[in-house]
């Protein structure tokens, strides 16, 4: 229900209950997460014994538990959750972000998050038919469409992506290049084996035939983006293939399809590797590389998200600088309400409306549920913050104008760098 008439001025008693309201009300796209589409079978994750082995959640495990890793990895699935359940949840009052997202989870499918035993939980969840499921979670999270991350040389995906499945409209592909320019050394004979001339020091037909990958992929799977994360020590250009094989291979692919190129940087790989999933770590990166993508690509768009803290200033002002450059989301470390809050106020300073606050990076399907809801519990006062603010100045807000902006935020900036229109699912409050 719209409360609100759309041209009125708001009163500057009534902007947080407007804002709230138009947040609610606005479903959301998903820019980035690792949820995959029902017809990935097995890679698409949830329940409750997906919720509990989430890699977060395992961090914060072996914080808590003697069990050493390599033991907790012995144990089969099941086990490994009863392991986290019983430590953090039953011995640890789950205050952590990652943990009362679990609690909010429960609570909002209407589950005992008090209870010892998974049983009753595990009941649920196996009762559930997965299509009405889908459609309850999507309407619980408030969002209308996921972007997936689809590697095809990752050899499981490379199976589901040839399987073809039933598309589902909600779920859209993102073209993810990680094991190209990251891990050139131990995949190009991979691409050689399917045929295309390349080799290890992507020289000679290289960077035609990687393009000729790309486009064949982007053929068959609709890509939204291009993505890759990039370590805290990238650095372009460099004398290295990375810079070669972006260059000549992976912008002016993205150019002739127009598609954005999405850069998470700033990820430090593996620091402790007996963790697996939840022994990567982050640094400060160097925002000259950014400067200089932008600068030599004025013709691509460039998507950037940046892991450390240290790095959203700078990022904010580069934006500022070339306008093929949009940044997104608060993204995995970032992911706290404190830090959300500050990034998200600097950004709203130094930029308006033309960044994308947050993706979810999900990996749980339900984690759609809490991920979503504390965007917006962090988001909804500082935006009403800056209404206030905005109305102390001397400018009446109304309505109309909080829809356009959340709607920019949340949708329209990605719609159109993508150009690609998405559908707008109505919310409704029957859940
Ligand atoms: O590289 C990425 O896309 C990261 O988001 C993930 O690899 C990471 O493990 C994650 O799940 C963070 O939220
Ligand atoms: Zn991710």
């Amino acid at each position: 229900m719209n409360t609100y008439p759309d041209g009125r001025p708001i009163s500057r008693d009534n902007i947080d209950n407007v804002v709230a309201e138009v947040l609610n009300a606005t479903s959301f796209i998903d820019i980035h997460t690792h949820l995959f589409a029902p017809s990935f079978g097995n890679l698409a994750l949830w329940g409750i014994d997906d919720l509990l082995t989430y890699h977060y959640l395992e961090a914060e495990f072996f914080r808590n538990s003697p069990m050493r890793p390599d033991d907790y990895w012995t144990l089969p699935k099941w086990q490994r959750a009863e392991a986290v359940w019983q430590t953090l949840f039953v011995e640890n009052s789950p205050v952590s972000e990652a943990t009362r997202g679990v609690v909010f989870v429960l609570h909002a499918l209407g589950l005992d998050s008090a209870t010892t035993s998974l049983t009753p939980l595990r009941e649920f969840f196996r009762e559930q038919n997965l299509a009405d499921y889908l459609a309850r979670i999507f309407r619980l999270s408030g969002v209308s469409d996921v972007v997936m991350t689809n590697d095809p040389l990752d050899p499981e995906e490379e199976t589901a992506l040839n399987k073809a499945g039933q598309p589902d409209e909600r779920f859209h592909a993102a073209l993810r290049l990680d094991r190209i320019l990251n891990e050139w050394n131990s995949h190009h004979s991979r691409l050689a084996a399917h045929g295309y001339r390349v080799d290890p020091d992507a020289g000679g037909t290289t960077v035609s035939e990687v393009r000729r990958f790309l486009s064949s992929w982007a053929a068959r799977i609709h890509p939204v983006y291009m993505a890759v994360s990039l370590p805290d020590t990238f650095s372009f250009p460099a004398d290295d293939v990375r810079t070669r094989l972006l260059t000549h291979a992976v912008l002016p692919a993205c150019h002739e399809l127009q598609l954005p190129l999405v850069l998470m940087i700033g990820v430090r790989r593996q620091v402790n590797p007996a963790l697996r999933l939840a022994g990567d770590a982050l640094g400060r990166a160097d925002m000259h590389a950014v400067r200089a993508l932008c600068d030599q690509f004025p013709d691509n768009r460039l998507m950037v998200s940046v892991l450390s803290r240290e790095n959203q200033h700078e990022l904010c002002v580069y934006a500022r600088k070339f306008g093929n450059l949009l940044p997104f989301g608060c993204w995995w470390f970032l992911s706290n309400p404190s830090i959300v809050e500050e990034v998200t106020r600097e950004r709203l300073e130094m930029l308006g409306t033309t960044f994308i606050p947050q993706h979810s990076d999900a990996r749980v399907l339900e984690q759609l549920i809490y991920k979503w809801r504390n965007t917006r519990r962090t988001i909804a006062p500082i935006l009403a913050q800056t209404y206030k603010l905005l109305i102390e100045d001397g400018r009446p807000v109304s309505a109309e104008q909080v829809r356009r902006d959340i709607h920019r935020l949340f949708r329209g900036n990605f719609e159109q760098w993508t150009n690609r229109m998405m559908h707008h699912a109505k919310l409704s409050s029957t859940d």
